[in-house]
């Protein structure tokens, strides 16, 4: 049986994790893999989680099963954090996935499910385990230009004629705000203009959405998602828990299907619920119910919020540190949209040659597209990546 399998292709930004560990370099700078860290280069779990997590183990008196859509509180509690009132909470089915990835799976089987011959759209570039899950579910996948290598920022003009091609019944992912991996976003006026587009075409959007309090604040980097949620009979949207909790490996996620009314919010939470039941019948509860208590209790709350807004705050005096160290080397604006981006990735914007020597001889490693962790960036490596950027030609 075994003998039969090929070999597969190895996740990238994984490989360069492994890659940066057996470099012997102390002065070796990690900005591949998306976890946020700090200054100290440290991925720490945040004080509400801890506190969440002491409260849980001394109140929890049963692991027993919950039910396959999750904890319906969990479900409450991000549908209100996500959306909040922008859709009413009757049209809104909910199902807990094992971290935002499996929300995505899982929202990809539902449009399989619902419609085997949908393309799905995908900005290019986009997050390569989008493209992976829609190629390993044999489902016909389309690209829409994004990204403007010339600006750094988006190709507007590009993703609008992109989405005038697409067809009535195709989905069409977008990110809710933080693209991966370019750190480029649209206004608020061109997401009103893109959904237009995809709404005269017939298109459902899916929304991948997970960072939300990274970017602009929290309610800020939820509002591209509500104003799609608002304007469509049906929309996908896949949240994650995972960096703006902290929670990364409890693999914390929710699914949320949109629908026209209630009695079609009932069959598309009968979908979600079976296609849980096939993949895994339970998802993750651990994480979850850290969330749901910190999300529900308004001390806890608050406690997350402040430390979340340290994190974004920190992330963007980073990019502004980071861009005008590069004004003064350059002598130029050309890497003032580094400021300008937002969330933890900034594409530089280089070859791949230009990256790996970023990598050989200056021991700063980033993903192959030349996409950079922000948060792996302190006060003493920002001179040194900036220096090196210069060097390097870039
Ligand atoms: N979507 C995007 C764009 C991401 O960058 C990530 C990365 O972590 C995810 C979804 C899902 O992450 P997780 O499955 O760890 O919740
Ligand atoms: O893009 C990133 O770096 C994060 C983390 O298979 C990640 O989203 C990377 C690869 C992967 C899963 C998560």
């Amino acid at each position: 049986m075994f003998a039969q399998l090929n070999a597969q292709p190895k996740d990238k930004i994984l490989a360069l994790m492994g890659a940066f560990k057996a470099d012997p370099r102390d002065t070796k700078v990690d900005l591949g893999v998306g976890v946020y860290k700090d200054a100290s280069g440290h991925t720490p779990v945040m004080r509400s989680v801890k506190a969440a997590e002491r409260r849980l183990v001394g109140e929890q008196t049963t692991k027993s099963y919950v039910n396959l859509a999750g904890d319906p509180a969990f479900g409450d509690a991000m549908v209100d954090l996500v959306l909040n009132g922008a859709v009413a909470r009757e049209r809104v089915a909910a199902a807990a996935t094992p971290g935002g990835t499996g929300a995505i799976r899982q929202g990809l089987e539902l449009i399989k499910l619902a419609a085997p011959d949908a393309t799905v759209w995908v900005s290019d570039p986009t997050w390569p385990n989008h493209e992976s899950i829609i190629k390993y579910l044999h489902m016909p996948m389309g690209k829409y230009r994004y990204f403007d290598e010339a600006t750094r920022g988006v190709n507007f003009d590009g993703m609008l004629a992109d989405l005038k091609n697409i067809k009535a019944g195709d989905a069409v992912l977008l990110h809710g705000c933080c693209h991966n991996p370019t750190g480029a976003n649209l206004t608020a006026d061109q997401m009103a203009q893109a959904i237009e587009v995809i709404k005269a075409q017939g298109g459902m959007p899916f929304v991948d959405i997970a960072y939300q309090g990274f970017g602009d604040g929290l309610d800020a980097d939820g509002a591209a998602t509500r104003a799609i949620a608002s304007a469509f009979d049906n929309v996908l949207i896949a949240a994650s828990c995972s960096k703006n909790f902290g929670v990364y490996r409890e693999r914390t996620g929710i699914l949320m299907a949109v629908a026209k009314d209630e009695a079609e919010r009932d069959i598309a939470q009968q979908n979600l619920n079976y296609l849980n039941r096939q993949n895994y019948s339970f998802p993750p509860d651990h994480g979850a119910r850290v969330v749901t208590m910190i999300l529900t209790d308004p001390e806890l709350r608050a406690d997350w919020e402040a430390e979340l807004e340290e994190i974004r705050i920190g992330m963007l005096g980073l990019r502004k540190q980071l861009a005008s160290e590069l004004r003064r080397l350059s002598n130029s604006d050309r890497f003032d949209f580094l400021a300008e981006h937002r969330g933890m990735f900034s594409r530089l914007g280089t070859s791949p040659e230009n990256v790996e020597k970023l990598r050989a001889d200056y021991g700063i490693y980033m993903a192959g597209d030349s996409r950079m962790n922000i948060a792996g960036l302190n006060e003493d490596t920002i001179p040194v990546l900036a220096k090196a950027i210069i060097d390097a030609g870039i």
